[in-house]
């Protein structure tokens, strides 16, 4: 038996509301997607965020019909479950996954389900105020092994936060049930070493594109894992997706501009035959007496420019530098506060993330219509 886990694909994300970026997180999935048509897996599992939103583009739903199709006709059914991005908002309306139900697309809200032998149980994202409310999500999944007792094999979906890579999630050995045999988790876009818990494996594949929702994406490889199951052994393998697009992070200083300018511009040089596409650069700079605009001039002065050749974009976060050389102290205290503050009015860590980003940004630039114009050039801040 053969299964691939794929899991945050965000079709439809127009990153920097760019129609490349878009492009590229169908590029990935489909990358996926005839990886298992040709390595003829049994089915495939999604652990949530198949969509970028829950209120995907008309175009954005053929792509998504399109890619559930193709393993439809290759005969690989897809089981899913519905993430935070793609739930459907709130209590108004129902997942957008639901258009792909008749297509082959076996969408699990809450529940076990049998194939082949195997036993598929999942649970839909469930909002932080809705786990509050549960204390535990551990009764629901007793449930699940209930229903799939004696199975062959059992896999469990998630897409909620746990810990350690959410330092305030739940606990995985307090949530989980053991019995379970693959424990495939969405949400956390860092690809993770699987591993053992129990009598399975925990297993977090990361988002199949760069989406910067966590701090080290830019550092792990994209990509999906390939389960194989035979005579009780589980060989789980992860294969890199060679579509994605690169993503280049710097950090320097406003002294450092033309420096920076020249490493980038050796940096390219070096990489230019192993890629397939422009590389993103996001470039963190802490600025003193420049803005944004003078910045850019000078880097394009430089060599650096977003040609869509050698750049696709230059992604800027600034953080102004504090000229009162105690406050950075009291700057970071303050920020602490800030996000405690957030997180107390906003019940999701991302856009609560988002959120301190603008702020963060909005310190570096003087007058309004600078910020707006910021903000229309970095419309990802507030795609969320
Ligand atoms: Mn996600």
């Amino acid at each position: 038996m053969k299964f691939l886990h794929i899991t945050d694909t965000h079709l439809g994300y127009h990153q920097y509301g760019l129609e490349e970026r878009a492009r590229d997180f169908f590029d990935v999935f489909e990358e996926a997607v005839e990886l298992a048509i040709e390595r003829k897996v049994d089915f495939v599992i999604h652990s949530g965020d198949f969509f970028h939103t829950s209120r995907p583009s008309n175009a954005v739903i053929l792509q998504g019909i399109e890619l559930v199709k193709r393993l439809n006709d290759a005969k690989i059914p897809v089981f899913a479950i519905a993430g935070n991005h793609d739930r459907g908002n709130r209590v108004k309306d129902v997942s957008p996954l639901h258009i792909l139900k008749d297509l082959g697309l076996k969408l699990i809200e809450q529940g076990t389900v049998e194939y082949e032998g195997i036993h598929i149980s999942g649970l839909k994202y469930l909002s932080k105020i809705a786990v509050r409310k549960l204390r535990t999500i551990r009764p629901i999944l007793e449930r699940f092994l209930e229903n799939g007792k004696n199975s062959y094999f059992h896999i469990l979906m998630l897409h909620q936060e746990f810990q350690p890579v959410f330092p305030d999630g739940l606990f995985i050995s307090r949530e989980i049930p053991e019995d379970f045999d693959y424990v495939g988790i969405g949400h956390f876009h860092e690809k993770q070493e699987p591993f053992k818990y129990s009598r399975g494996y925990v297993v977090y594949p990361g988002s199949t594109e760069f989406t910067a929702y966590s701090k080290n994406e830019d550092k792990v490889p994209k990509g999906v894992f390939f389960i194989e199951r035979e005579k009780n052994r589980t060989e789980i393998e992860f294969v890199e997706l060679k579509s994605r697009r690169p993503f280049i992070q710097y950090e320097f200083k406003e002294d450092e501009v033309d420096l920076i300018a020249e490493r980038i511009k050796r940096d390219l040089e070096e990489i230019k035959d192993r890629r397939r596409k422009a590389p993103v650069l996001i470039l963190n700079c802490e600025i003193d007496n420049l803005s944004l605009k003078e910045l850019s001039t000078r880097l394009s002065k430089g060599g650096i420019v977003p040609d869509g050749e050698n750049i696709l974009y230059i992604n800027f976060r600034l953080k102004r530098k504090e000229t009162n050389k105690t406050s950075s102290v009291d700057i970071s205290a303050k920020e602490i506060d800030i996000k405690k503050e957030l997180r107390s009015l906003i019940n999701d860590e991302e856009l609560v993330d988002r959120v301190i980003e603008i702020i963060e940004n909005a310190r570096a630039i003087d007058s309004t219509d600078e910020f707006k114009k910021f903000l229309k050039e970095n419309p990802e801040l507030l795609d969320i």
